[in-house]
């Protein structure tokens, strides 16, 4: 028999302990680049998960070894800040091996402790070896995993509801805007560990407004008109700001979970700004949102059967969601499940919601130029799913190689092989170019038609814009610092010609810090490219503008204000899929 006893999450230091890791802890990972066969650096740096808020149950199992609550309490911590985004928070198993007990149980303390010490070939870190667990802890650990899981509690409507806040309502909200800058030309930009959004003119370049928004934010997507910008916390937080008032101003605010990634708002036609979505990592679902307000309407769990060997999963995490142009959808990308869902939001009292069979491990993604076809990857499965939201079906599983990671991913003409959709990769340096035109291009569609070498692996973004010529590829969390903290631009007519590298954080001249590179992302008009440099949360940070046509620095924007700036989100491109 189990016996049941309550764990308080928030005996935790929530404050202290980064969701997923610090950019501190992710350099020292980073510097770490033989310890563990299989797996990259990169790839390590970008994996962890933050602490869920609140009370948990905790289980004594029978047959594990003796813990006190004091040790307990520690594990668990570590566990959501090392372990969790791999291992999952029930431990069932995505990028990482299952941990469950009756597995664990069976390895023993001693063969735990060993595999924690020195990680595996399989790509577990060796979180001893490289100083970042004692001795102590990992002691600690190796029994703790012998236990059940402590579980975070659910969030229904009533949590839902009690987190939900308009606090300007609609009938006082301005009809036009009240400002003089030019609203698509805004950047939403996310300050990573101050847990808040700036809002940038993209015109000036001033600072128009820094607004608080959730722990450790994430991403922002502006809603169809371009007048509201979401921003979502890892702590599940969804803001929504009006950017017609004078100054932009958070006027509704909900938290949809305990911990999140995805938020998105209708845009196909008759529903535009109608309907809000966000997506959580726990638990396991995404709630539907009036997209003036934030009221909720719906939640819906995601908890079900695995796309392959159809078994159960209890915590398969909701990660990119996107608006269909095509019906009145959302595609909703179901990671450890490995299905797609379309959610049809026609009628909220009868929700119709289509699975589509991609593969496991789901992750992020973005449209093809017509803005026909989603292609998503599923990172660990190395493939991308292309899902014709028209016809309503995946049309393809494309062979992509290691754990592409596209953001949006680029879309250009090749010289070649026509429209292509472009994305990079954490795992190994290839550029994979997709054909994505099966009526014009037959014979390219839904193939890898070309591959180009980049500077290295632990690329997370590549960007282009229909009037740019180029194309740029990151390489955020490559173990060289030289290549994390510069830029990879390729002429897209002329691709066999390789790369011109920019040395953007030394422009940026920001002193001390691992200073990585990261997201380059448009002006509305496509003639000016802008990148963080993401530095550590007590240095000092940049957003550096590039001018696109003769590749040359145009403008810094420091600022004591700027903490950690990662993604940056144009309204009109991200309004109009621009990408
Ligand atoms: Fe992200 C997009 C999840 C870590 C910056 N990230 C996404 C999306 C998901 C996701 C599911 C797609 C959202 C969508 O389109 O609806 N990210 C995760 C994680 O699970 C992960 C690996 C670990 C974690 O604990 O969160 C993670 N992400 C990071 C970072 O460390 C990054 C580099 C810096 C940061 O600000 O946190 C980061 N993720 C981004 C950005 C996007 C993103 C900038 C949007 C890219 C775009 O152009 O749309």
């Amino acid at each position: 028999m189990k016996k049941q006893t309550k764990y308080w999450g928030k005996l935790l230091p929530i404050a202290a302990v980064c969701a997923g890791l610090t950019l501190s802890a992710s350099a020292t990972l980073a510097q770490d680049k033989t310890d563990h066969p299989g797996v990259t650096p990169g790839e390590m740096a970008y994996k962890g998960a933050p602490v869920p808020e609140g009370e948990m149950k905790r289980v004594i199992t029978p047959g594990a070894p003796d813990m006190t609550q004091a040790e307990f309490d520690l594990a668990t911590k570590l566990y959501f800040e090392r372990c969790a985004g791999c291992h999952g928070v029930l431990r069932k198993g995505a990028t990482g091996k299952p941990l469950t007990p009756e597995i664990t149980q069976e390895r023993g303390t001693e063969f735990l402790k060993v595999l924690i010490n020195y990680g595996s070939p399989g790509g577990m870190p060796n979180w001893g070896t490289s100083g970042q667990f004692t001795e102590e802890q990992i002691d600690v650990m190796a029994r703790f995993l012998q236990h059940e899981p402590p579980t975070p509690p659910e969030w229904g409507m009533a949590d839902i509801k009690n987190s939900w806040k308009v606090f300007v309502p609609v009938d006082k909200r301005p009809t036009k805007p009240q400002n003089k800058f030019n609203i698509d030309n805004i950047f939403a930009v996310t300050l990573r560990d101050s847990g808040e959004v700036a809002l940038i003119d993209g015109d000036t370049k001033e600072i128009v407004s820094i607004l608080k928004t959730g722990y450790a934010v994430h991403i922002s997507r502006s809603s169809h008109s371009g007048r509201y910008v979401f921003t979502i916390g890892r702590d599940a937080k969804v803001d929504m700001i009006d950017l017609y008032m004078k100054p932009p101003q958070v006027v509704a605010e909900i938290k949809i979970g305990l911990e999140g990634r995805s938020v998105e708002t209708s845009k196909y036609k008759g529903f535009e700004d109608k309907i809000a979505i966000a997506g959580a990592y726990w638990p396991p679902q995404y709630v539907l949102m009036d997209g003036d307000t934030l009221e909720p309407i719906r939640i819906e769990s995601t908890r079900g059967m695995t796309v392959d060997t159809q078994e159960y999963h209890p915590e398969p995490r909701v990660a990119a969601i996107v608006a269909s142009h095509e019906h009145p959808e959302f595609i909703v990308n179901v990671k450890e499940t490995g299905k797609i869902l379309l959610v049809d939001y026609s009628n909220l009292d009868a929700l119709t919601v289509t699975s589509l069979d991609a593969a496991r491990f789901l992750h992020d993604g973005g449209w093809d130029a017509t803005h026909r076809y989603f292609m998503t990857a599923a990172n660990q499965s190395n493939k991308i799913a292309v899902v014709d939201s028209r016809d309503r079906k995946v049309v393809a599983l494309v062979d992509a190689e290691k754990i592409p990671h596209p953001g949006r991913g680029a879309n250009i003409v090749d010289p070649q092989f026509g429209p292509v959709w472009v994305t990079s990769g954490l795992g190994n340096e290839n550029i994979n170019f997709i054909g994505t035109d099966p009526e014009g291009h037959p014979d390219s569609a839904w193939k890898v038609v070309r591959v180009v070498p980049s500077q290295g692996g632990g690329s997370l973004f590549v960007k282009t814009h229909p009037k740019s010529t180029n194309l740029w590829v990151d390489n955020t969390l490559h173990p060289d610092a030289k290549v994390s903290q510069s830029v990879a631009v390729y002429d897209v007519n002329n691709l066999d010609k390789g790369f011109e590298i920019l040395p953007i954080a030394e422009w940026a001249d920001v002193g001390e810090g691992p200073a990585r590179v990261v997201q380059p992302e448009y002006n509305a008009a496509g003639d000016e490219v802008w990148f963080s440099v993401w530095n550590g949360k007590d240095q000092v940070s940049a957003i550096v503008i590039v001018d696109d046509k003769t590749r040359k620095l145009k403008k810094v924007i420091k600022d004591k204000r700027l903490i950690t700036p990662t993604g940056k989100f144009n309204v009109y491109n991200t309004r109009k899929d621009i990408y």
